[in-house]
């Protein structure tokens, strides 16, 4: 295996591509409209940050990757789930995501919910379903995951995403919003090794704590910065959608400067929760690429 995590990039990715098509049903396999679609929502190019997040974390701790293919697919199918609802017309409505048409514009909008709302049940049989793991780790991950995306994590930060169109908000506010919408499955991709590798000495878990809630914080502001900065062909979504949609940004509330202040803080706040911990130089490259994905 290559010494440079960025070298071994392809190796996670193709481990995780394997296990989420073994996990989603053919598309030649009825309902075929709702199998293709499903497939068409996580087959389209994603960075797979989540999932490369999960073997980076299960690097650090020791955990056999064997083990870490069912959390990575898992996370990434939430997080695939998240899109489609997040493009639909009831909500941020847009036409491109990862430069292909949204999954409701390329089928319909009723697929579309339905593609979403059969891959969230779909990742939690996954997470059920670990071969070799006790049942109470596994009860864990579920738990771990299922808070992350309900309404104390993912779908309550959506939630205060739509309430805070055109208002103005304090930075803690904004920042709390952002670590539920974002941060929270972000950091559930570290912890899940956490729940692999159990028991786990505490002060490693807090380490690893800490580096997801700031890494999480940091990927959502450099997404916004993106949203001003990208053109639409490098971010493969549409560039100034959040300012057209009156969304409560970074930069649209604090400006482009003291985003990126803020992102570079966040990024040496998750560095510095890391160097208690051995074996993290793939999570350290992966908070780099976070913060500076896009310059
Ligand atoms: C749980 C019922 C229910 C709904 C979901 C829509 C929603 C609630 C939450 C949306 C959360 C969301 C879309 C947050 C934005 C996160 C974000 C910055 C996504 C972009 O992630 P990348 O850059 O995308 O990793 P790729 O395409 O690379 O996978």
């Amino acid at each position: 295996m290559p010494n440079d995590f960025e070298q071994r990039i392809p190796h996670y990715t193709r481990r995780v591509e394997a296990k989420l098509d073994s996990v989603l049903p053919g598309s030649d396999v009825e309902p075929r409209r709702l199998h293709e679609a499903m497939r068409y929502a996580i087959f389209n190019g994603g960075k797979r940050v989540r999932p490369l997040l999960v073997y980076a974390a299960g690097e650090c701790l020791g955990v056999p990757e064997s083990l870490l293919d069912a959390p990575a697919a898992a996370i990434e199918l939430i997080h695939a789930f998240s899109l489609v609802h997040d493009d639909l017309p009831a909500m941020d409505d847009d036409d491109l995501r990862r430069g292909l048409p949204t999954l409701h514009r390329k089928f319909d909008e009723a697929t579309a919910i339905l593609a979403a709302d059969a891959m969230q049940p779909l990742a939690f049989a996954v997470l059920a379903d670990i071969d070799g793991v006790a049942g109470d780790v596994r009860a864990s991950l579920v738990k771990l995951v299922a808070t992350a995306c309900g309404s104390r994590g993912m779908t309550g930060g959506q939630s205060m995403d739509l309430g805070a169109e055109g208002r103005t908000l304090e930075a803690d506010e904004l920042e709390h919003m952002f670590a539920l919408k974002t941060g929270a499955l972000i950091h559930a991709s570290v912890m899940s090794a956490c729940a692999l590798a159990h028991p786990v000495p505490v002060a490693q878990c807090e380490a690893l704590d800490g580096f997801g809630r700031a890494i999480g914080l940091a990927f959502q502001i450099r997404d916004d910065l993106l949203d001003v900065e990208g053109k639409t062909e490098d971010i493969g979504k549409t560039a100034g959608s959040d300012e057209r949609m009156n969304k409560a940004t970074y930069p649209g509330l604090f400006g482009i400067e003291a985003s990126r202040r803020r992102c570079d803080e966040l990024l040496a706040q998750g560095l510095a929760c890391l160097a208690p911990l051995r074996g993290a130089t793939a999570l350290a490259w992966l908070a780099r690429f976070i913060v500076d994905r896009g310059k």
